[in-house]
């Protein structure tokens, strides 16, 4: 089996109260396994592709061939998106971007209250199922994308530093309809440490 899960380096009720425990258990051992199980099961069909890398894969799409290009989207496009989505989490976080990250969000946005503001902006404005993105641009731009479903920057060729996954399943046991409460909680645990990391690293 090509891909695995990733290990959280948190409990699953260490987010609490903004991200309860049976979400994160239902989010991380359910859902995201799932992704890597149907990746996996496409990539038998198509045994080339066991020695892409999971960026290879979604960065690449248009070479996967056509018979699984649609699980490998939605499948490989899940597993990368979670993969950021725990790894850009931390408890008990709640403050402001760090580094130079930092630098790059008040000159594109101002200052962090109207970078929040157009992300939750984001966030609230993608219809359905999908994700906000923060994408670091090699030149240092940082700015704010929406995508559908699975997909992601990476798929059209964009380094995305911090995602915030707006699916249902993320939010509907402690939130119901309310996704702006869920948004608006997510704040409390981003890992700035880990976006400004994946900043340096574009
Ligand atoms: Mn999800």
């Amino acid at each position: 089996m090509p891909h695995t899960l990733p290990a959280l380096s948190y409990k699953h009720e260490a987010l609490e109260p903004h991200i309860d425990a049976q979400t994160m258990q239902i989010h991380h051992g359910k859902h995201h396994q799932g992704y890597v199980n149907n990746l996996n099961a496409a990539i038998e069909k198509a045994p080339d592709l066991a020695k892409w890398s999971l960026d290879q894969l979604c960065r690449d799409l248009a070479k996967v061939p056509e018979s699984v290009r649609g699980a490998v989207r939605n499948n490989g496009g899940g597993h990368w998106n979670h993969s950021l989505f725990w790894a850009a989490m931390v408890p008990k976080s709640g403050g402001e971007p760090t580094g130079n990250v930092a630098g790059a969000i008040t000159k594109a946005f101002g200052d962090f209250a109207k970078f929040r503001e157009a992300f939750q902006a984001a966030a609230m404005g993608r219809f359905g199922s999908g994700w906000a993105w923060l994408v670091a641009a090699k030149d240092g731009t940082v700015s704010i994308e929406s995508t559908p479903n699975q997909d992601n920057p990476l798929m059209e060729g964009r380094h995305a530093i911090l995602g915030l996954d707006v699916w249902e399943h993320a939010y509907y046991l402690k939130y119901q309809n309310r996704r702006a409460d869920y948004v608006g909680a997510w704040w409390n645990v981003v890992h700035w440490g880990e976006v400004a990391k994946r900043y340096d690293a574009r």
